[in-house]
């Protein structure tokens, strides 16, 4: 797929027919995969495909009446979801509304100049009252709550999410670019607090990267991939992988699930982040570099473990993680964190 500077390489295809498949081949790779026509199936991939008018029929007959965030822009910037030039605010109005109203403005707003709109990560329990019953993906677990993404033609900045996750498009069509995590340095982050979305995005649009201002970028960009998703058709984005995601039809519908592979809450590894901002990014480098040996040893392993020379039942925090380990370290760190203020 051709970008602003030659060719990024193609998200791999992988053609997925039973749970097996799915979780050695798929979950396991740690790289993005498309799944064409994963959710071909669908009930509302079928009705979707008939007409956007059936298929605003076929959510607004279960629409809930739950307040969600819709993010309203004119198409002067492209539909770019992303800051003003100069970071001082976003590129579109954020407001709540009724579910039903954010259906009824983006289906309205197609093929019209007036303002366009797009709604995100909204889980499909709280919106639609039959849609997660009729739509089960049997690869997957049944607790993991389904999302729904709508809008009308829109660009997501680059991000990351702290979960792996398998995004289905149920109509209109849409671009992945995808970068591998270890490119964070070439992908100039914006800020941490002041963000999209929850979490921070990069500033440059994939799609026509000013290399003046950002010439790293084009590090990123040489191990980049990209894919185009149709109706039916699916993506498998492992966490902390960068996305930028561009919706391409007029009124534009994703559907997707987000978990962990492990059993911590994937956000508390972002929490550490943060916390580790607070408490060792602002030290000299000197003592910074020898906290890193200390994580290195510790949290990233790279020593192997670091426990091995000590007798199991002596292991304490640094044995076998099992839950009363995992609430002795929670507690500790609550203690001692309120303590502090
Ligand atoms: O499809 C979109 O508009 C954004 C989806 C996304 O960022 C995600 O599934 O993580």
């Amino acid at each position: 797929m051709s970008s602003f500077f030659g060719e990024l390489g193609q998200v791999s295809e992988f053609e997925c027919h039973d749970r097996a498949d799915f979780s050695n081949d798929v979950l396991k790779s740690n790289t993005p995969m498309v799944l064409r026509g994963f959710a071909r199936q669908w009930p509302a991939v079928s009705i979707a495909e008939r007409s956007d008018a059936d298929f605003h029929q076929y959510l607004r007959s279960q629409a809930l009446e739950t307040e969600v965030i819709v993010f309203s822009y004119n198409e002067n910037n492209n539909g770019n979801l992303a800051y003003t030039k100069d970071l001082s605010a976003y590129a579109f109005q954020s407001s709540k509304v009724p579910f039903t109203t954010a259906l009824d403005d983006i289906f309205s707003a197609r093929n019209n100049d007036s303002s366009k709109h797009y709604c995100g990560s909204v889980p499909v329990s709280g919106c639609l009252s039959e849609f997660k019953k009729d739509h089960a993906v049997s690869f997957l677990d049944s607790t993991i709550e389904p999302r729904i993404w709508l809008g009308n033609a829109s660009k997501v900045s680059a991000h990351y999410d702290v979960s792996d996750n398998i995004a289905c498009v149920v109509s209109g069509s849409r671009k992945f670019t995808l970068i591998p995590p270890d490119q964070i340095s070439n992908l100039y982050v914006g800020p941490i607090d002041f963000n999209l979305a929850g979490r921070p995005a990069s500033l440059v649009d994939l799609d026509q990267p000013d290399l003046k201002k950002y010439p790293r970028i084009k590090e990123a960009l040489s191990v980049g991939l990209q894919t185009q998703l149709y109706p039916g058709d699916a993506i498998f984005i492992p966490t902390l992988w960068w996305h930028q995601v561009e919706s391409i039809g007029d009124f534009n519908c994703l559907v997707n699930y987000w978990w962990s592979k492990t059993n911590n809450n994937a956000s508390e590894a972002y929490e550490a982040l943060i916390h580790g901002l607070l408490t060792i990014s602002g030290m000299p480098e000197a003592q910074r570099m020898q906290w890193r040996s200390f994580y290195d040893h510790y949290v990233f392993r790279l020593n192997g473990d670091p426990a091995e020379h000590i007798p199991e039942h002596k292991r304490g925090v640094l044995g076998n993680r099992t839950p009363e380990i995992n609430k002795k370290i929670k507690q500790f760190l609550f203690r001692s964190m309120s303590s502090k203020h």
